[in-house]
């Protein structure tokens, strides 16, 4: 199976130069609601993001990590370890960007860490050129379809309520969280009040393969998918329950890299893909696999980590490229936060649809005055 694939050459050519300022930055901004899964509920999204300046260009990136290791082994904290001490040495001004990947070969893991900075990187490319991301990356689109993640909700009725809200908004695609005791039940009660809508659920590793049997009773409700249901880190067992189950499985936290994936397909371990690129590595490792996926007949799509608009910004230019057939995670502002730290807010269009943004890099203007708002930390590494 192909894994590789050849890189654009100003990847490979263009020397990174010099960069006169950077920074890490912690925020926290409250979520409108918290947010429930079989792991963690989250009342706040903290995030730790990289500020590059240059000669007037100021480019951003922000790292998927929590707080906590209860979705995945990084947090904001490791991260910022990572960086400072083992990524940002790396970077010399006549490195292509391609050049410094190849530096960073040694850092084993910390996906997050390296997609924060190798993200951040991007944009300024990209912002240099005057290009949005995704004409930098090669790719062209005006909109890309949206899908919302409805956390675990206190009762049956509640969840209705969301998933009512959901489809009156015009999403693509609903997606529930569920988790042992929330299963069932609370997917027929879906199903039974909305017949025809596009739904999954997303289990967040808390089943195991005993579990076969009550996760077979979820075939009979039509689901496009059924995400993580066994541990974040097995490939292996999710084949024995896929070839166990009618609906397609998906697998999010157990795929680090572009050869987890390939392990994936190999192994029947599921039939669609969620592709985060803060968890596989970045924009770049998140490409090749969606590319991936393509020549394997995988449907994939973007994953979301409620992300500010900074790391949402980077999902939409993400969903740009081929391979991302089906809705993502990726949903309105208002929905996570009263106030982002970015402008313009993501909205869904008419049909349902989020507009590309067509500003240079990430395409979005972050709005400092309210990172300093919701400042936890900052610090100067040159
Ligand atoms: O499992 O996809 C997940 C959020 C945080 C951590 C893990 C997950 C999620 C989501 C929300 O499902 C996706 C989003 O709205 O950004
Ligand atoms: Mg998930």
């Amino acid at each position: 199976m192909k894994t590789k694939e050849r890189v654009p050459d100003w990847l490979e050519e263009e020397p990174l130069g010099h960069i006169e300022r950077i920074e890490l930055l912690t925020v926290s901004l409250p979520f409108v609601a918290p947010f429930g899964t079989s792991v963690a509920t989250w009342t706040c999204k903290e995030a730790l993001l990289v500020r590059l300046e240059d000669k007037g260009i100021t480019a951003w990136g922000e790292c998927v990590a929590d707080p906590d290791p209860y979705y995945a082994a990084e947090t904001t904290v490791s991260a910022a370890f990572i960086i400072k001490n083992f990524l940002l040495p790396e970077l010399k001004p006549e490195l292509s960007l391609a050049g410094l990947l190849r530096r960073w070969g040694r850092v084993r893991g910390n996906e997050m860490a390296r997609a924060a900075l190798e993200n951040a990187l991007l944009d300024l490319l990209a912002k240099r050129r005057g290009v949005p991301l995704h004409a930098l990356l090669g790719f062209a689109a005006t909109r890309v379809m949206s899908g919302i993640s409805i956390g675990l909700q206190e009762s049956i009725p509640a969840l209705l309520d969301k998933v009512q809200e959901a489809v009156a908004s015009g999403y693509h695609r609903v997606k529930m969280k569920i988790g042992r005791g929330h299963d069932v039940e609370w997917v027929k009660a879906v199903r039974e009040r909305f017949p025809a809508l596009a739904l999954m659920a997303d289990a967040n590793g808390d089943y195991s393969l005993e579990d076969s049997g009550l996760l077979a009773r979820l075939d009979e409700f039509a689901l496009t998918m059924i995400e993580q249901p066994l541990s974040y880190h097995d490939i292996y067992q999710h084949s024995l329950l896929q070839a166990r189950l009618k609906t397609p499985l998906c697998l999010d936290e157990s795929l680090h890299s572009v050869d987890d994936a390939a392990a994936a397909i190999a192994l029947k371990s599921c039939r669609v893909i969620n592709i985060k690129q803060g968890r596989v590595g970045g924009m770049l490792a998140a490409l090749q696999m969606a590319r991936l996926c393509k020549e394997n007949g995988i449907p994939a799509w973007s994953g979301g980590m409620d992300e500010t608009g900074i790391g949402r910004a980077l999902n939409i230019q993400l969903q740009a490229a081929p391979g991302f057939t089906l809705p993502g995670d990726t949903s309105e502002t208002r929905r996570y936060f009263k106030e982002d730290i970015v402008e313009p807010p993501v909205v869904l269009d008419k049909d349902g649809f989020i507009a590309m943004p067509m500003g240079p890099g990430i395409g979005i203007e972050v709005m400092e005055e309210r990172v300093e708002k919701y400042l936890l930390g900052r610090e100067k590494i040159k």
